[in-house]
Order: C-alpha cells, then sequence, then structure tokens
C-alpha cells in the first residue's frame, strides 16, 4: 500500500468531486480506482466495503470512509483546514453548508429534461446572485482578510472556489457584481496546491458530456 488516500467513484466530478478538491489544496497526493461499470460497484458493495452500499468512499488511515460531508470534514480537520476552535469550525460548517447547496443544484442538472434544466439553470443563477454569493462578498468586505475565516486558508475558501467555477460554467459573468469574490478567486487560483489542481492532465474532472451521462445513469441506476 502507497499510503495515499484511495478515491472509489465513477469517472467523474459527481459527489467526489470536492474530496478531489480538498486533497488537492491540501497537497495530498490520492489515487483513483474508476468503476466503470455496474458490476464494479457491485463488487464494493458485495465484498463489504460501502458501509450503506453508496460512493464516495475513500480508504484513508485504515478506514473505508463513506458520506461525503465525513469524507471531507476528516480531512479538512487532519490538514489543519478546518479553524482553530469550535466557533471558527461553525463558520466553515455554514459556508461550507452554502455552497454545498448550491453545487447540489447544479449536479443535479445533467440528469434533467431540456425544459425542467432551462427553469433550473435561471433559478441556480438567481440563487447565487441573489442567495449566496452576496453572503461571500459581505464576509471578505466586513473583515478585509484574504480567506474567509481566520485569516488563513481554509476548506470555506476551497468549496467556494470550487462553487465559483462550477457557477461560472454556466455564466461566465456570474461574478460581475462581485468585486470581492473576482478578487478572491484571483488569489484563490495561485494557491500554488490549487494552481496545480486547475492546470490540464490534473485529477480535476471535467463537466459530464453526454456519454458520460448514460454510463453514470447505468452505474447508479437513474
Ligand atoms: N449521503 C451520501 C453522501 O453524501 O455520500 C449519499 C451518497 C449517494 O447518494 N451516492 C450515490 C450512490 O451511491 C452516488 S453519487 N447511489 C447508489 C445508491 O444510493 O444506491
Amino acid at each position: 500500500m502507497s499510503g495515499k488516500p484511495v478515491l472509489h467513484y465513477a469517472n467523474t466530478r459527481g459527489r467526489m468531486e470536492s474530496v478531489r478538491w480538498l486533497l488537492a489544496a491540501a497537497g495530498v497526493e490520492f489515487e483513483e480506482r474508476i468503476m466503470k461499470t455496474k458490476d464494479d460497484f457491485q463488487k464494493l458493495r458485495t465484498d463489504g466495503s460501502l458501509l450503506f452500499q453508496q460512493v464516495p468512499m475513500v480508504e484513508i488511515d485504515g478506514m473505508k470512509m463513506v458520506q461525503t460531508r465525513a469524507i471531507l470534514c476528516y480531512i479538512a480537520g487532519k490538514y489543519n483546514l478546518y479553524g482553530k476552535d469550535l466557533k471558527e469550525r461553525a463558520w466553515i460548517d455554514m459556508y461550507v453548508e452554502g455552497t454545498t447547496d448550491l453545487m447540489g443544484m447544479i449536479m443535479a442538472l445533467p440528469f434533467q429534461a431540456a425544459d425542467v434544466k432551462e427553469k433550473n439553470i435561471a433559478l441556480i443563477t438567481e440563487r447565487a446572485t441573489t442567495r449566496y454569493f452576496p453572503v461571500y462578498e459581505k464576509a471578505l468586505k466586513d473583515h478585509g482578510q484574504d480567506y474567509l475565516v481566520g485569516n488563513k486558508l481554509s476548506w470555506a475558501d476551497i468549496h467556494l472556489l470550487e462553487a465559483i467555477l462550477m457557477t461560472e460554467e454556466l455564466k461566465s459573468d456570474i461574478l460581475s457584481a462581485f468585486p470581492l469574490l473576482q478578487a478572491f478567486k484571483g488569489r484563490m487560483s495561485n494557491v500554488p496546491t490549487i494552481k496545480k489542481f486547475l492546470q490540464p492532465g490534473s485529477q480535476r474532472k471535467p463537466p459530464l458530456d453526454e456519454k458520460s451521462i448514460a454510463n453514470v445513469r447505468k452505474i447508479f441506476n437513474i
């Protein structure tokens, strides 16, 4: 065993992408075991690797961890990206839940019918600009620091950058009314580990194309 975390998921962003982001930003190398077929998924289930018969699953520190949020909390805590005390952790949790809600809406789009999808894209861009991004813009304005919590890089910053880039894929000028978030995006994209993850050829996954959507539908019975 290499000692590196091993990520079990399909060859897509899905619920695993934030785990890839967090590990990459923490500077942790990881391996991926890509499930290509429904049978690959079934094998993991029958060999007892999946506590709730679901992925994402990450082998780390002798555990086979499932439940995305549990995995992310563990990694954030282990690599010192989860605040210095309970209050900082509470803020990080609140910010992360906001970006999780926003990204959850985006993640569902490829599996929706064209008319529903069109309405939801409008809803997502509206929510991003009126509910979510104003919160992060205000946080940065109020404390005047480079990072969201504790004047130090945390899981909240990494998750927000992931959410910004995902939302920009729907509407490239989505940050036009948010100057501090534009500057934040520039700063975060230049953190060396993140900069590396944003380069072509990294373990970051692209948005789903038609072929991958069909494959994901088969693997997960969607
Ligand atoms: N609460 C779980 C988490 O956040 O990790 C949900 C995991 C989940 O729904 N995983 C999907 C899955 O395994 C793939 S993204 N679906 C098959 C199933 O639920 O039977």
